[in-house]
């Protein structure tokens, strides 16, 4: 049994003793060497089930979802809105914890939620363990704003653990949400008291990750706002990150962890929405609802339908993104029927005819622009075509290329039709002799060869010089060989221990070698100034100091030739960023890999 009281007291005080934070610092910081950049987020294994499993549920569940969407103000109006109903509807907190003392979630099933979840062909599932309320939904021995101290809930059930016992069992990977703004902790809002909420969400994350060892951290409320006024910075973000993976190198984090720039974390987080191309310069993942509201909201029947679900699926799949589809439990912990529905739909679509391959371990189709009769993602020597605007008999479906490559052949999945592929003008035409096999989309696996990709190269990276002035003036403090142009030194790293974080520069010569001939597109990701000049010609030029930002150049490369590659880079003050990336229509974007990069 626990004391309330002095039992709490005693049990935060351990819970803050064993949070080791790191101290903040000041000024320009330390400049030890640290780079925050540990990996390629395109390519590690750290994310690789993250870039295939491209499905996902979320779960908006908290103290509001008690309130089922609806506020019945004193004087007798209905307030609606759902996990913001609080804020919006301006409850006050003493009526807003009464009424939480009454949540009692007894149904919450976890086997049947990732029943649902399997059923659909979802591959993880993110649940709020704490929204902006601020309510915990596992028993933390931070505070007592909590599911299992602050309800009418059975004291010895926890969800948390019960949903990940039931995501382990099913093969299933757990993430969590958790919102940095936080409208229940007193000294949340007022900068002066704010490090010591930040020490107590410190422990959370801890107990968190020590707890239930969550494969994914989902972070929201990072943005400038009021209401209660939020001091989360980009400094904040950083030492949170840095924490975090101190805890757990394998978690993915998603870029609300900072500022939700390209810079933060390890994906960008469209929020209700599908962006029409990748995202350049880092992984991503839209979020959406089933209707118009994460929590439970009783007055909402206006659910998406599985059609437009599965559509936005492969939309978001053939742009290389995941998506996470949201359910919002009732006051009693069930998932509405209407999205039990949808995303069985779902799950019935992707698993007919091997249709789900167009998904799963798929991205970009690359090779081809994107038509306006339907979605194409790639897989191997496999394209997959989508077609959500089947043609009348006798016509056929256009794809523009991109880069040269051949269709070896194209059948329907789910029929025996013959497909006929002809080259026609820019492109192909793809004549299906028979009709759609559904209304959603009907999918063209298209064999292709993609052309010849040549063996990887030996390179061991470009020879680098390191300036301990912002000027590239002078003799450099050091030469070496960088593997890769990955870096992340933000405001308190710095490329080696002798170089200050602040007011220090880099130049990279070698060459470039790229394993296909194509017209590749090279990005890079700076902080405060760079240009890249390829094979003597200036080519990306960004040399006036700028916060974190992405440019972008196309040239043309030749398979096997070594072209030459200079590089140069600045830091004055503040956060420190260079990356250099490439894609081509047959090479997924990534940062440019060691072993095509060379000293001379
Ligand atoms: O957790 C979900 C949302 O609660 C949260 N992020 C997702 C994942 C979110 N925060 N902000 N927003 C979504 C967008 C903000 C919308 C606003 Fe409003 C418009 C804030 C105030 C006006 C919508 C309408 C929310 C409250 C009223």
């Amino acid at each position: 049994m626990r004391h309330r009281a002095t039992g709490l007291a005693l049990l935060l005080a351990a819970a803050l003793a064993a949070t080791a934070v790191p101290a903040a610092t000041a000024g320009s910081g330390r400049a030890d060497g640290t780079d925050h950049a540990a990996d390629d987020p395109f390519t590690a294994d750290r994310t690789n089930w993250f870039r295939q499993d491209r499905f996902g549920m979320f779960i908006h569940f908290g103290a509001y979802s008690n309130l089922e969407g609806e506020y019945k103000r004193p004087d007798g109006s209905t307030c609606r809105n759902a996990e913001w109903i609080k804020r919006e509807c301006d409850i006050p907190m003493d009526e807003y914890e009464k009424q939480a003392q009454n949540f009692n979630p007894a149904d919450f099933d976890a086997k049947a939620i990732v029943k649902a979840a399997k059923d659909a062909g979802m591959r993880y599932i993110v649940i709020t363990s704490k929204h902006h309320e601020g309510y915990a939904m596992w028993p933390t021995k931070v505070n007592d704003w909590n599911l299992r101290d602050h309800s009418s809930f059975d004291k010895n059930r926890d969800i948390l653990a019960e949903l990940k016992k039931a995501s382990d069992d099913a093969g299933i990977k757990l993430g969590f949400y958790y919102s940095i703004w936080d409208w229940h902790d007193k000294d949340f809002p007022d900068p002066a008291t704010f490090p010591k909420y930040e020490k107590r969400m410190y422990a959370q994350l801890k107990e968190l990750v020590d707890t239930y060892d969550p494969a994914l951290l989902w972070f929201d409320g990072e943005w400038d706002t009021d209401k209660p006024h939020n001091p989360w910075t980009a400094r904040d973000g950083e030492r949170l990150e840095s924490y975090l993976r101190g805890l757990d190198p394998d978690l993915v984090i998603n870029n609300r962890v900072g500022k939700r720039r390209v810079v933060d974390g390890d994906y960008g987080t469209p929020e209700q929405e599908i962006p029409g191309a990748p995202v350049d310069g880092q992984l991503w993942e839209s979020c959406m609802t089933l209707n118009d509201h994460w929590g439970y909201a009783r007055h909402d029947q206006n659910w998406k339908s599985a059609q437009t679900l599965t559509r936005n699926l492969l939309a978001t799949t053939s742009r290389s993104g995941n998506y996470l589809l949201n359910v919002g439990p009732d006051a009693r912990g069930r998932v509405p029927q209407p999205s039990v529905d949808r995303l069985r739909q779902m799950g019935d679509w992707l698993r007919t005819a091997g249709q789900g391959e167009a998904v799963f371990g798929a991205r970009y189709g690359g090779l081809v622009e994107e038509p306006a009769w339907g979605h194409v993602s790639r897989k191997g020597d496999k394209l997959y075509a989508a077609v959500t605007q089947w043609p009348a008999t006798g016509g056929s479906l256009h794809l523009k290329v991109r880069t040269d490559f051949e269709v070896k052949s194209a059948r329907v999945l789910g029929s025996d039709q013959k497909v006929t592929v002809t080259r026609s003008g820019d492109g192909y035409d793809i004549k299906p002799s028979g009709a759609a096999t559904n209304d959603t989309a009907t999918v063209v696996e298209l064999r292709v060869d993609p052309g010849p990709t040549s063996r990887p190269g030996r390179g061991k990276g470009l020879k680098q010089e390191i300036f301990d002035n912002e000027n590239l003036e002078g003799a450099p403090r050091i030469t070496r060989t960088d593997a890769t142009l990955n870096h992340s030194w933000k405001y308190t790293g710095s490329p080696a221990a002798s170089i200050p974080a602040d007011r220090f520069s880099i130049r990279w010569t070698g060459s470039v070698e790229p394993r296909r001939s194509e017209t590749y597109t090279l990005t890079t990701v700076s902080d405060d100034m760079a240009r890249v000049w390829i094979d003597g010609k200036l080519v990306i030029d960004s040399w006036t100091p700028h916060e974190p930002r992405l440019d972008k150049a196309e040239v043309r490369l030749t398979a096997g030739r070594r072209h030459s590659i200079k590089v140069e880079y600045a830091e004055r003050t503040g956060e420190a960023h260079l990356k250099l990336l490439w894609s081509s229509p047959g090479q997924e974007q990534q940062v440019i890999p060691r072993s095509q990069l060379y000293t001379r």
